[in-house]
């Protein structure tokens, strides 16, 4: 009895000292795809949002999702999955993980719009190990790593906000990137501004899992994808970190300090997701 009221007072002292902050997941999101069931030709979409994806020759792959769920395998020739008109969003994030079957050039686990070549947000690996994300009018090419290996998983974020972008790679931050200034060229074979880029670039009119830049071969996802998740606001280091340890939806809970020391507590109970297999 004396330690329940030893706790008591532990977790009032916290309360009075500290500001807690719950960072919702489901807040802002706008498509998720968790990939583990089988709903034959189509995916369901777990946001609310009424997303759901429509399956172009992806496998159904039980068991070998990245939290023991399933995933969808694609086959690197023409496999992908439509997940339609997402609209417009100013600043937002993209989450999803992946694992390679093999690192070649030019392969893309998730785009913004089907083989729209520039029109998109994008996702690549090249043939010398580097990974890269962005789109054109937002700062182009932020680079993931250069050291991508074949048959792991990697938690891979992109966000964007009205000033930068911003790329975390297993819930590390790895490029803050300022947006160009919208009346600069993005690129000396394209005539737009990166202004009028951005504008088409952030409005998502077929998003794809699978797919990036053309219907070209290499241009198609060989490998896995899971845990797909689009927000149509920015995502924090914190909540970053959350989706790359949690398994689940829900509430994340964390004490911020703002009235004392800066330190942050980070809850416990959560199990550390298995990285490798
Ligand atoms: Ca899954
Ligand atoms: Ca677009």
């Amino acid at each position: 009895m004396k330690k329940t009221i030893q706790g008591f007072l532990l977790f009032l002292l916290l309360f009075c000292f500290s500001t807690p902050a719950f960072a919702d997941l489901k807040d802002g999101l706008i498509l998720h795809y968790t990939f583990d069931a089988d709903d034959g030709s189509t995916v369901t979409d777990q946001s609310g949002k009424g997303h759901s994806g429509t399956i172009h020759g992806a496998a159904f792959s039980g068991q070998a999702g990245v939290n023991g769920g399933a995933a969808y395998h694609f086959n690197g020739v023409s496999d992908w999955i439509a997940a339609g008109n997402l609209g417009y969003h100013d600043t937002g994030a993209i989450s999803f993980w992946m694992k390679a079957d093999t690192v070649e050039n030019w392969r893309n686990p998730f785009s913004t719009d089907y083989a729209s070549w520039d029109d998109n947000i994008r996702f690549e690996e090249s043939s010398d190990g580097a990974f890269n994300g962005g789109g054109h009018g937002l700062g182009r090419g932020g680079a993931y790593t250069t050291s991508l290996t074949a048959d792991r998983w990697y938690h891979v974020v992109y966000i964007w906000d009205n000033q930068y972008v911003y790329g975390y790679l297993d819930g590390d931050l790895k490029f803050k990137n300022p947006h160009p200034d919208p009346n600069s060229k993005v690129h000396p074979d394209i005539t737009q501004t990166a202004g009028e880029l951005k504008q088409t670039t952030l409005n998502f009119t077929n998003v794809a899992i699978g797919n990036g830049y053309s219907t070209d071969a290499d241009r198609y996802w060989k490998g896995y994808v899971d845990e797909v998740r689009v927000y149509n606001r920015p995502l924090s280091a914190q909540e970053v970190l959350a989706l790359f340890h949690q398994t689940d939806d829900g509430l994340v809970l964390h004490f911020t300090f703002d009235h004392g020391s800066k330190r942050q507590v980070q809850p416990r109970n959560r199990p550390r997701r298995v990285l490798h297999q």
